[in-house]
């Protein structure tokens, strides 16, 4: 989604490489600048961005790490903004109403479709309103939508008041029990004063919950401006960014929200129903950071992993049955994979974890060696039990490997790690919670993999 921008930001900072080197990150900083701009980050952003980024380096000192942290938070604190994030449903009411706005051809319609796609798949029952009259195909290109992903599309034939349909919508919506109720309308400039009154009205006599404006992304920072006029007019409490898998340079989702101070909602990335993405600000920024290697990773594993085995040692640990014969396999399989502290750097926000664990050295096929050797002079059931390891079992252990009793212990501690991290991941929120504890025993860690 940011390809462009993630690749800038890795040569950025491919160029701070010492320590309080102050020519270094203003050589970055100004780099930073121009890939901001030539990717259509808007200037007060950049300019905002580059002093926080800046600011934040100076006073944890110059080098990559904290540079990387202070352009990471930098970020997360420009696409924060008050409000809401994703699709909320009202507190309230048993109906939650969306009004859908913005220009024509902005992809409101299209939205509107994605939209009840993405609610009818969380089981919510969903009515389309259909409330753009100005353009006579706009009711059937709705029905159409409709038919396609089973949402009921409400209309009124031969009306040409909005409001007539929108306040029907709404009564049919309360009575029929519905979750939500979305109302597509026609596409209007801010300054026609007669289209916007319109939508004033049809605002006041639904009353929604939220209202979303439709920005269209290629439009660049057009988009952004017209969101402001909205705001300002009708006042919105959501932005949508479509057409983002175009030639979009990505820039615009960055300072939007900043911007206008109304949080990007989602983003269409493409013209299906199912090509509309939640835009949460901070796995937005672990995307920017480099996460692009998720997919990498996925692929990397689906073809090396055995799922069926995969499925039983996940059982296993999640039982607190993980064993020394799990963990050889699971070593084997690391093996194949690559470097632990690559296949780590991959998944996204992870990437400070693989210094964590460099002293479990997977890398190192000396140890696995050990590690093998160890494993090896334990009894079938030692390896089935590790619990039955006592003193006089691990002295046996160390004739038995030729390891020494320092190494022993060592393996011995890095497979209880090792059970107790995966058991930690297993379990519900685990992956959350070991993010949280890696970024606080490790804050000052590079986020992107080098
Ligand atoms: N590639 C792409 N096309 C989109 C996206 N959203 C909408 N469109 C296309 O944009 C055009 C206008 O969309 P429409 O929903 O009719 O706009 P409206 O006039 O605002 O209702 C249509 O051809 C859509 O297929 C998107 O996220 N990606
Ligand atoms: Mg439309």
């Amino acid at each position: 989604m940011f390809d462009l921008l993630t690749t800038s930001f890795k040569s950025v900072i491919g160029k701070i490489r010492y320590q309080d080197d102050g020519k270094a990150l203003s050589n970055a900083v100004g780099e930073l600048k121009k890939s901001f701009l030539k990717y259509d980050v808007h200037h007060k952003t950049t300019k905002e961005l580059l002093e926080k980024i800046e600011l934040k380096t100076k006073q944890s000192g110059i080098g990559q790490d904290n540079f990387l942290k202070a352009l990471r938070e930098s970020l997360s604190d420009i696409l924060t903004v008050k409000g809401n994030q994703g699709f909320v449903y009202s507190a309230t009411s048993p109906l939650t109403t969306i009004l859908m706005t913005g220009l024509q051809g902005s992809g409101k319609t299209t939205t509107t479709g994605k939209l009840a796609n993405y609610l009818k798949q969380r089981n919510k029952k969903v009515l389309i309103a259909a409330a753009d009259l100005q353009r006579l195909a706009a009711v059937e290109q709705l029905k159409q939508i409709g038919a396609q992903i089973e949402v009921e599309v409400f209309f009124v034939e031969n009306e040409t008041n909005p409001i007539k349909v929108v306040e029907l919508a709404k009564q049919k919506a309360i009575d029929g029990l519905y979750d939500v109720l979305l109302v597509d309308t026609a596409g209007r400039l801010a300054i026609d004063e007669e289209l916007m009154l319109q939508l004033k009205n049809i605002k006041e006599a639904i009353t929604p919950n939220e209202i979303f404006y439709v920005a269209d992304s290629l439009t660049g920072h057009d988009a952004t401006k017209t969101a402001i006029t909205f705001q300002e007019k009708i006042g919105i409490d959501g932005v949508i960014l479509t057409k983002f898998d175009g030639d979009t340079k990505g820039g615009v989702a960055i300072s939007l929200s900043h911007q206008t101070k109304v949080p990007l909602r989602f983003v269409g990335v493409g013209e299906k129903m199912e090509n509309l993405e939640v835009f949460i600000p901070d796995r937005i920024v672990s995307r920017l950071m480099g996460a692009g290697d998720i997919e990498g990773l996925a692929e990397k594993t689906s073809l090396l992993i055995d799922n069926k085995k995969a499925k039983e040692v996940t059982k296993k640990i999640k039982k607190g049955e993980f064993n020394f014969n799990d963990f050889i396999e699971q070593l084997e399989m690391i093996k194949k994979l690559g470097s632990m502290k690559s296949i780590i750097g991959m998944i996204p926000g992870m990437s400070g974890m693989a210094s964590q664990i460099k002293d479990m050295d997977f890398d190192n096929s000396v140890e696995l060696k050990r590690i093998k050797a160890l494993i090896s002079s334990m009894t079938p059931k030692e390896r089935e039990n590790p619990d039955l390891l006592n003193i006089s079992r691990k002295k046996r252990l160390v004739k038995g490997s030729g390891l020494s009793e320092v190494q022993v212990n060592k393996i011995l501690k890095q497979f209880h790690n090792a059970s107790k991290m995966a058991k930690k991941m297993s379990s519900k929120g685990g992956m959350k919670d070991m993010q949280r504890m890696m970024a606080q025993m490790n804050s000052s860690q590079a986020q992107i993999p080098r």
